[in-house]
């Protein structure tokens, strides 16, 4: 057991009520024109850039700060590759055999399907995987509280990150993922999470039109 140790909030910054105002909405403004996206350009994009991303997600709150994450990046275009051949493997058996008729309606409006040229085409894969627990160097295992609802905010932030860096994003979810492990060398501890796939959108690059649901149907207020 250790002792709790304290120091000052620093960091905190407050805004006078005007500027908190047209802060406030300046975010929601920007977060809006984030558009996930399948068509990447093969733009590289520099390691710096994902580094910042990651570390911007890694200060995400988690349970009894674990940090109960892991983000796995691949530039490698043979890694990539082999990642491709793997997540078409899944879809090609989720569209033709075990999506029910529902999902596959209720994916209709997107488009789609079980060819992913993105996982190549696009500069970077981010495997994010979930430690259900962690590993001490001695091999002893640590309890992870709340490790995927952490990780899922974890995540949040990499997205918005990515898109604040001026970068495009699509959240990828072959199920089930486990040859991330396999192929990223991951240990049996760390379960994938998501394939944040990261790059320039491409040339002409054209998203569905589909719409958020007003502030009245996702909030009440009493
Ligand atoms: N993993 C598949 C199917 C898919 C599922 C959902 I839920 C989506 O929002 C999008 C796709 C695929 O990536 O095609």
């Amino acid at each position: 057991m250790s002792e709790p140790v304290f120091q000052p909030l620093s960091s905190y910054q407050e805004y006078p009520p005007d500027e908190m105002e047209r802060r406030a909405e300046a975010f929601y403004q920007a977060l809006r024109r984030r558009r996930t996206v399948r068509e990447f350009s093969d733009r590289p994009v520099p390691k710096s850039i994902i580094d910042h991303c990651i570390l911007a997600a890694g200060t995400a709150p988690s349970g009894a700060n674990m940090q109960p994450w892991h983000f796995a990046a691949v530039s490698d275009p043979e890694i990539k590759a082999t990642i491709r051949v793997a997540a078409e493997r899944e879809e090609q058996q989720f569209y033709q055999e075990k999506a029910p008729q529902e999902w596959l309606d209720a994916l209709a409006p997107l488009g789609t399907d079980q060819n992913k040229p993105f996982l190549e085409t696009a500069p970077w894969l981010i495997a994010i995987f979930v430690q259900r627990h962690g590993m001490l160097p001695d091999g002893r295992s640590v309890k992870h509280y709340y490790a995927l609802e952490s990780v899922g905010i974890a995540t949040g932030m990499l997205i918005a990150a990515v898109h604040h860096a001026g970068l495009a994003s699509l959240t990828h979810t072959p199920s089930p993922m486990n040859f991330l492990n396999r192929l990223l060398g991951r240990p049996a501890n760390e379960r994938p999470f998501l394939l944040l796939v990261v790059g320039y959108p491409a040339e002409g690059a054209e998203v569905p039109v589909i719409t958020k649901k007003p502030l009245d149907d996702i909030a009440t207020f009493a």
